[in-house]
């Protein structure tokens, strides 16, 4: 995260355009939070636990606090590719915000049934989301250049598929308390769905400055 981090900000260096701009520096911010929240898991002050029932869970709850952060900042990128309006950043945004806070509470809840209630309740927030992603924000990105709106459907693909892992790797992992996935490769496959989704998604936005240039300039 730390070296994504890095080059985004070699990326970004001498682009002048106010709004080109802010593409990096949102896309910064997010591998930059990321980084200081895997420092506090490493270092054990981003992990707690939580009883369930007799049983006690290792919650990372830096998780969430990262998550909490990131994932509206990835999909204020997007939606600025998109050209999208202020109403529908705002709904993209606020689903967002209720999919981690729900799932947060998930996490923290004390027995199986109410923690697989919120999960669900996290789960359909993410639904409606991608729903807005498909129809909504797709359609203000059909009206960008062919290659801003072409940028936008790999980006949108790429953030379908990993999002709807992250409630699956949840609920099988320890969080679910069915323990089918252990703490170990439940930890491994966020990490793989974490630089995928921020560093890999960053790479991609930022691949192109002529790309960006055309989706802020007026058409
Ligand atoms: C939780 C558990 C409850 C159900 C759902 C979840 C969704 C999490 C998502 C996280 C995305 C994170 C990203 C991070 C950074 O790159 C909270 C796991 C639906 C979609 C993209």
């Amino acid at each position: 995260m730390t070296l994504g981090t890095l080059y985004f900000i070699g990326r970004g260096r001498g682009v002048r355009d106010p709004k080109m701009q802010e593409f990096y520096i949102i896309t910064i911010f997010i591998t930059a939070i990321a980084a200081v929240m895997y420092f506090a898991m490493a270092t054990g002050f981003g992990v707690t636990e939580v009883m369930v029932g007799d049983q006690a869970l290792t919650i990372y709850w830096a998780r969430y606090a990262d998550w909490i952060f990131t994932t509206p900042l990835l999909l204020l990128d997007l939606a600025l590719l998109a050209g999208a309006n202020r109403n529908t950043i705002a709904t993209l945004i606020g689903l967002d915000v209720f999919m981690i806070g729900t799932g947060t509470i998930a996490a923290f809840a004390a027995t199986p049934g109410t923690r697989i209630a919120w999960w669900g309740i996290s789960t359909g927030a993410l639904l409606v989301l991608l729903y807005v992603l498909v129809g909504t924000l797709s359609k203000s990105a059909r009206n960008q250049s062919p290659e801003v709106a072409s940028l936008f459907s790999t980006l949108r693909n790429l953030l379908i598929v990993l999002w709807l892992l992250y409630p699956v790797v949840w609920i099988l992992g320890t969080e679910g308390t069915f323990g089918i996935l252990p703490l170990y490769w439940e930890t491994a496959a966020f990490m793989i769905l974490d630089l995928s989704a921020k560093v890999g998604f960053g790479v991609i936005l930022l691949r192109s400055r002529s790309v960006l240039e055309r989706a802020v300039t007026p058409s």
